[in-house]
């Protein structure tokens, strides 16, 4: 299948993350990519296309205005108020204060656009959120263009954004904003989502939506980030009532019960009657991931693929997380091939 990649990416580069108490390089790192771009090649996987500017339609279709305008100005703002770092918000709004009033100044709206402050904003930040959306747009135009399948190497990650919050290394919801381009569509569509995270963003966005299922297989919110969304009664609102599954599992899970969560939402995408499927693909469900606690085996990732791939559904992956640097190409194009061999 083809693949759609921006180098752009490469422009979002923050030096600090915040773990453990001490400042350390970020998981989230440039590295991450090349690693899955090296496998493909190695592997024969398909020509590796980079995709034109990004559309704005699509992601102000799925974002916040506001939000977006911030996302684009911040760094100058941050620099402009004199500070010499990068910018990392301290300040998140919380409970028993205001959310009405979004501050002037540009720390205190950092923290009103924020959920978590291990994600920093530096100088190429927004060009390469927007190049990682060009990527995922590209490659749902290939798909609804009747390719079957292809693959969005994605870098920054989106399932954890919101409409109008970043954090969890992500900014704009890829992911989010694939599906909404299939449902424009007029397609019914899922996301299926298998990073080891859950991916709040994206169920907050469609939370309310029949025609857009969210399934997520995940760390159990009591144990893992993102800690306050992910929980197995999360079923959906309103007209979206049923079209939320998540799957939350403790530390330890292996393939066995990983599979079983995965066969379950496959049922329900099958049932959902979706014409279109997204795959959050994160691979950081692996036994080496640094900052996860699941126990795939690279094999497994080979069966995931294999398994998607019987819904016979257009698919598009996206990736989003996967930590452990050297792991993560074989990992993600593992559940491409799986995908394409079944
Ligand atoms: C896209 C994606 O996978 N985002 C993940 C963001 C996770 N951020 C918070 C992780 C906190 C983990 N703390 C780990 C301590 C390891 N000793
Ligand atoms: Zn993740």
């Amino acid at each position: 299948m083809q693949t759609f990649f921006s180098e752009d990416h490469r422009k979002h580069f923050p030096q600090a993350e915040l773990s453990g108490g001490q400042f350390v390089t970020p998981f989230e790192r440039p590295s991450r990519v090349e690693y899955v771009r090296a496998e493909l090649l190695a592997r024969g996987m398909g020509k590796i296309l980079a995709p034109g500017a990004a559309d704005m339609g699509p992601i102000e279709a799925i974002c916040d205005t506001g939000y977006l305008a911030f996302l684009e100005s911040a760094f100058a703002e941050w620099k402009a108020d004199g500070n010499a770092g990068e910018l990392i918000a301290g300040c998140i709004a919380p409970r028993g204060m205001r959310t009405d009033r979004i501050p002037d100044n540009i720390d205190g709206k950092a923290g009103y656009y924020c959920h978590a402050s291990e994600t920093a904003i530096t100088a190429g930040t927004w060009e390469a959120v927007l190049s990682s959306a060009a990527s995922a747009q590209a490659a749902q135009r290939a798909v609804a263009g009747g390719a079957g399948a292809a693959f969005a190497l994605c870098r920054p990650p989106g399932h954890h954004a919101t409409a109008d919050q970043y954090g969890g290394y992500c900014f704009v919801n890829n992911a989010a904003m694939a599906a909404q381009m299939f449902a424009e569509g007029g397609a019914r569509v899922s996301v299926l989502d298998i990073d080891f995270h859950h991916g709040n963003g994206t169920q907050n966005i469609f939370y309310d939506r029949e025609d857009v299922l969210f399934a997520s297989l995940h760390g159990d919110p009591m144990e893992a980030y993102p800690y306050f969304l992910g929980h197995e009664d999360e079923r959906g609102a309103g007209a979206g009532e049923g079209a939320n599954r998540n799957y939350p599992m403790k530390p330890g899970t292996a393939w066995d019960e990983w599979g079983a969560a995965l066969d379950d939402a496959l049922g329900r995408i099958r049932d959902h009657g979706s014409e279109a499927l997204v795959v959050s693909l994160g691979v950081d469900a692996f036994k080496d991931d640094p900052i996860s606690f699941f126990k795939l085996q690279s094999e497994d990732f080979t069966r995931a693929g294999a398994k998607i791939a019987t819904l016979g559904l257009p698919t598009l992956f996206v990736m989003e997380g996967g930590y452990a640097i050297e792991a993560v190409g074989i990992n993600t194009v593992n559940v491409l091939a799986g995908f394409e061999g079944a």
